[in-house]
């Protein structure tokens, strides 16, 4: 991986925290949008960032993980790529004395003290928000609404948890069918692929839901593909609020997104230095956010920053 950041000028042997973060990859606009927020926000905080791209794989992580630990950093990060797996290379941080942060997403660990605290959104809560909004916009109806799912990379938090949000609200009414679920790896090149499989399977889509906005993106110029408009013969239904997803909301392509913010490097920051300096932190801290229809995107958009 690369090395990146404020690390150059630390000099001799400063007291500047050192901060390792492992990050997932470069998958999406979000992904983007959240390394620049924690490259940016370790600088001001005069935090030392050393900063590695795993390029969505977790045996990257591990390395990183376990580079980070021999170069003896005062607090580690990451966002872990899936839920599991995790256990052992947290234990050698633990072993070693190191605290860890969980940033974005979780791990299924069962040990909790294998990480301080864990900043970032809650998952289910915006896959109810994407139920929430298909219940209301169908309220009245009685048809079968035909439903295609983009998930999240396979195995990652925000996959499950969008999945399982969504999936209990639209239980609650028989007429809303998932017909087809499938990865698309949070990408716009696979939402694009998958979306062209789904649409040749399937003649008859009302609704897509996808786990993040590029791969709603990439499906948008399926649908397009196919000779259908999106936003209007079938409905788009994304999570993120990427700038990109925006405009696309903004333009009548997307018809709702639930946002998920990236930007969690200044709270960050601040729970490494609270932690550095043995201050206890909570536990878990839920990122603040919203929900933008189309109206609320064309208003918000001039003065969206990522
Ligand atoms: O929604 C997606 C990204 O973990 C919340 O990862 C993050 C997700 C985000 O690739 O765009």
């Amino acid at each position: 991986g690369d090395d990146s950041g404020s690390g150059s000028d630390s000099g001799s042997g400063s007291d500047k925290i050192v901060l390792g973060f492992s990050q997932v990859g470069a998958e999406s606009g979000w992904r983007t949008a959240n390394t620049k927020s924690i490259q940016d926000s370790a600088k001001e905080a005069g935090i030392e960032l050393k900063f590695s791209d795993a390029q969505q794989k977790q045996e990257n992580q591990i390395k990183a993980i376990r580079s980070y630990i021999q170069q003896k950093v005062d607090i580690i990060a990451f966002s872990p790529v899936v839920e599991s797996g995790w256990d052992t290379v947290l234990k050698e941080a633990k072993d070693a004395k190191i605290p860890v942060i969980l940033t974005d997403r979780a791990v299924d660990s069962t040990d909790t003290s294998l990480y301080k605290t864990f900043i970032g959104s809650d998952f289910v809560e915006e896959g109810k928000k994407a139920g929430d909004w298909l219940v209301k916009e169908y309220t009245g109806k009685t048809e079968t609404v035909n439903i295609v799912e983009l998930q999240g990379t396979t195995g990652s938090a925000p996959a499950n948890d969008r999945k399982k949000g969504f999936g209990d609200v639209i239980a609650a009414d028989p007429k809303f069918k998932v017909i087809a679920s499938q990865t698309g790896d949070f990408t716009r090149a696979k939402g694009k692929e998958v979306m062209e499989a789904f649409l040749k399977a399937n003649p008859d889509i009302d609704v897509l839901y996808a786990h993040n906005d590029d791969m709603g993106l990439g499906a948008i110029e399926a649908i397009e593909g196919a000779g259908k408009k999106p936003g209007v013969d079938i409905k788009i239904i994304t999570v993120d609020a990427v700038k990109d997803g925006m405009q696309a909301l903004a333009d009548g392509k997307i018809n709702y997104i639930v946002e998920c913010s990236p930007l969690l490097g200044p709270q960050l920051m601040d729970l490494v230095e609270k932690v550095h300096a043995g201050e206890t932190v909570p536990a878990r801290v839920v990122t603040e956010e919203t929900t933008f229809t189309q109206e609320q995107a064309k208003a918000v958009l001039p003065s969206r920053q990522y």
